[in-house]
């Protein structure tokens, strides 16, 4: 029942923030299919430049059909319509136009794949430490988040797709104002860039300042990218980057609470999470210290 009340709560707060409905855009996609997900409703297409959306990139897209994705398989050349609201994108009408052979990988961005990764850590195993910089520009280790449990994201700033990055920005604005004041004393809300070379101390500062972030509970860091790649990938995260467009990323999402001693306690995959579940979680790791959520008023 409780835990139903804070998913409501959440999704109240989500609602609120964004029950301005923008008017819908579409947009044409032309690229290649590189692997299907049928279950998730998710297809991963390189594609080519779309006019004032996005540079050329490879990005994993959903669809609201599945049967959209019948008949398609990997190497497919597609021609396809990207509909982009405010808090949603999705492909419709996509047609099949060719067949092109599957590129290789570059050898400079393997993809983390489960025989060949870095080992996962796994919940109750201690983080790793690795060092930042933080929003303003000082050194910030991850071990001195130690004494907070730590709720902590990874994305970039330029993510083009709402229901991606943006999407936990937003979770996280959530969490942030359903925390009450002795709660936000003990956690900490972290955000990591894996694009440091766009995603410098400034771009960072301005991006926390444009979600209302209270930079004594959100902390967004950056740092060396080999650093950063090491580090997430020890929680499932993959980001590989083209070499000809730096901002042709392919990356997928992880988000972790890590408890006050820095030792693993769950990791949600995906944006499939809701903040609701995450307060209910945070409940749970903290509970002898009266931790409350932020009542409706
Ligand atoms: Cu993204």
């Amino acid at each position: 029942m409780r835990s139903h009340l804070l998913h409501s709560l959440a999704i109240a707060l989500i609602a609120s923030c964004c029950a301005q409905r923008q008017p819908q855009n579409t947009y044409r996609l032309q690229g290649q299919v590189l692997s299907i997900e049928a279950p998730r409703k998710t297809l991963t297409i390189k594609h080519s430049e779309i006019k004032g959306l996005m540079p050329a990139m490879t990005m994993p897209y959903t669809v609201k059909d599945d049967r959209l994705l019948n008949g398609l398989t990997p190497g497919d050349l597609v021609d396809a319509t990207l509909v982009i609201v405010s808090n949603d994108a999705y492909l419709t009408a996509i047609t099949k136009t060719g067949q092109a052979p599957l590129e290789k990988p570059p050898a400079d961005a393997p993809m983390p794949s489960a025989s060949s990764g870095p080992k996962l850590l796994e919940p109750g195993e201690e983080v790793p430490n690795a060092s930042f910089v933080d929003q303003d520009g000082r050194k910030r280790t991850f071990n001195s988040f130690k004494g907070s449990t730590v709720v902590m994201t990874f994305i970039y700033t330029k993510c083009p797709l709402a229901t991606f990055c943006p999407l936990m920005d937003r979770h996280f604005a959530t969490l942030q104002t359903s925390l009450d004041e002795d709660a936000a004393k003990r956690v900490r809300l972290v955000t990591v860039s894996f694009d440091p070379a766009t995603d410098t101390p400034r771009v960072l500062k301005q991006h926390a300042r444009a979600l209302k972030a209270d930079p004594t509970r959100w902390t967004f860091l950056t740092g060396d990218q080999n650093e950063i790649d090491r580090f997430a990938a020890r929680f499932g995260v993959a980001v590989s980057r083209a070499s000809n467009d730096p901002r042709d990323i392919t990356h997928n999402l992880r988000t972790v609470i890590i408890d006050a001693e820095g030792k693993l306690v769950k990791t949600y995959v995906g944006n499939e999470w809701t903040p609701g579940q995450v307060l209910t979680d945070l409940r749970d790791v903290i509970r002898d210290s009266g931790f409350g959520i932020r009542r409706a008023s």
